[in-house]
């Protein structure tokens, strides 16, 4: 354990400087046991492939998509190798990395993929280009950390041999990122979108409105974000996504296989709505702006008709700039909506939701309307409710906020984030196994894992990783791999083995005592 500590005292400054960054070689080479989420099953076997400058990506078929993923893993390899790494159908070479389709292959599931290092080359076989994805995810783990590093470094890139055969628990793997009490501009969500991707997430929900500020241009209603827009927390600077804006992101993290979840928080956390238009109020004046982190005070007017056109109009621009299924209505703590008047106002909501085409998700508070058997509820703190979701046949989407509020502090004196859930290390926010978090919650009720970053204490790339990282990793493991088999002792050692890649990408994490982390 001593040694341990010494490592990292010797991380932080590292990390902190940048350092790591121009380093060459690490200390050790990654191998199948550094895999974060842990794959279903590997064989590892001994010795290396070394990739090599004449290297091509061989995009097998005549799929546009699987040529798309050689693309993208050819642009991630390149800064550091500086290899020109071609992307070609021509049939492949020993030296080769090969992406193929198996439509046929029933075991490779959804978005499971077969990863094989042998000496003669790199073989990733999936049924959907999903999983192939997916696999060049894992394949970057493989690689020595200084790929990261987005200028050119020297090899030799040498990839453990073995078998990697891979598919995730659960299909939804998810993110909230909450813009409204702060912003986050369209580059650093992108690059959160990255980091969620080599972590194999795939869902990035955006909590786009709240009390303190609207975060997405709405045409019919303009000044949703001209005033509503303007606002943040600590009457720090606001921000908004123009609708193309918004669409280059939905699009971007599409091609990472990552789907936006938009959210509209409602019939409560409206202030900014109502500050932009007094006609939504019931009394027909506007409030002030809000930048106190308050909430449970302002709701939508539920007996108005108004309230219910301007929803239409807002799910209705909102649905159309989403191809994901899912549009998210908030509805948590609505404390000054009555609870009739909440049950009324989900039902109908519900409805638009639908005549748009989509699937309405919305927090476990929901669970006290009459829900649909495809509509959502996303669970934070209530099991009752949870349940209730459940009984009426609807699925849950998993966020305990003891567990999976990355906003909750690591420590009693950690400089950032709230203790209103207790403090969660990278050990609770690990240990924990969704199928039995809920009593009367089974896995097959089950959609997914979704970590949640609150942005009440944090308005700059450097809060939000050093909240998100490496807590998000262990959520990332809970939402893809069997809790089966796996320790916290096991999981930290891994766990250390990714601090160097994360350095090398810039990512500002959190170096907790807890985990043993790697030299670089
Ligand atoms: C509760 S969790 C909220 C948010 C806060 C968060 C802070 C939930 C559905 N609502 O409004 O930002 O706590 O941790």
């Amino acid at each position: 354990m001593r040694g341990h500590a010494a490592l990292v005292v010797l991380a932080v400054p590292l990390v902190a400087a940048g350092l790591v960054v121009s380093r060459a070689a690490p200390a050790v080479s990654p191998s199948f046991a550094s895999v974060i989420p842990k794959p279903l099953a590997e064989a590892p076997e001994r010795g290396a492939f070394t990739l090599g400058p004449a290297a091509r990506i061989v995009a097998t078929g005549t799929s546009p998509e699987v040529a798309r993923v050689g693309r993208l893993l050819a642009g991630a390899l390149r800064p550091a190798t500086g290899f020109r790494l071609p992307v070609t159908r021509t049939p492949g070479r020993a030296g080769d990395i090969a992406l193929s389709l198996a439509p046929g292959d029933r075991s490779l599931g959804d978005e499971g993929y077969r990863l094989r290092v042998g000496q003669d080359g790199v073989t990733i076989m999936a049924r959907h280009p999903a999983g192939l994805f997916w696999g060049t995810q894992t394949l970057r783990q493989l690689l020595p950390v200084s790929i990261e590093t987005g200028s050119r470094v020297e090899g030799p890139w040498r990839i453990p041999l073995g078998t990697i055969h891979d598919g995730p628990r659960f299909a939804w793997r998810g993110m909230m990122l909450d813009v409204a009490r702060h912003f986050f501009g369209v580059d650093e969500v992108k690059r959160l979108i990255d980091l969620m991707a080599l972590y194999k997430l795939n869902r990035l929900h955006l909590h786009l409105t709240d009390d303190q500020g609207w975060r997405i241009a709405i045409r019919s209603w303009p000044r949703l974000t001209q005033v509503g827009g303007r606002t943040a927390v600590n009457g720090d600077p606001g921000g908004f996504y123009s609708q193309r804006q918004y669409r280059a992101l939905v699009a971007y993290a599409q091609t990472r296989f990552v789907e936006v979840v938009p959210e509209i928080d409602m019939p409560g956390h409206v202030n900014a709505a109502l500050a932009s238009y007094a006609r939504l109020t019931c009394n027909g004046k506007s409030p002030a702006p809000y930048t106190g982190i308050d909430v449970g005070f302002s709701s939508l007017c539920i007996d108005k008709e108004l309230t219910y056109r301007f929803l239409d109009d807002v799910i209705g621009e909102v649905a159309a700039l989403t191809p994901g299924r899912y549009v998210h209505i908030g509805g948590d703590e609505a404390h000054s909506t009555d609870p009739a008047d909440y049950r009324r106002f989900v039902e109908r909501v519900q409805q638009i939701v639908r005549a748009y085409g989509k699937r309405m998700l919305g927090w476990e508070e929901i669970a006290r309307a009459r829900l649909r058997r495809t509509s959502v509820a996303q669970h934070w703190q209530s099991p009752e409710l949870a349940r209730r979701a459940v009984e009426q046949g609807a699925k849950v989407v998993l966020s305990p906020a003891t567990k999976a509020y990355l906003d909750m502090k690591y420590t009693p004196s950690y400089p950032l984030g709230l203790v209103w859930a207790g403090t969660t290390s990278v050990r609770d926010a690990y240990e924990w196994d969704p199928a039995t978090q809920v009593d009367g919650v089974p896995e097959q009720s089950i959609l997914g894992v979704e970590a949640a970053l609150w942005s009440e204490t944090i308005d700059t790339r450097a809060g939000l990783d050093a909240l998100a990282f490496p807590r998000l990793l262990g959520l990332a493991e809970r939402a893809w791999s069997p809790a089966a088999g796996r320790s916290w002792r096991e999981y930290r050692t891994r766990l250390a083995a990714q601090g160097p890649r994360l350095a090398a990408l810039g990512v500002a994490f959190h170096p907790s005592p807890e985990v043993p982390w790697q030299e670089p």
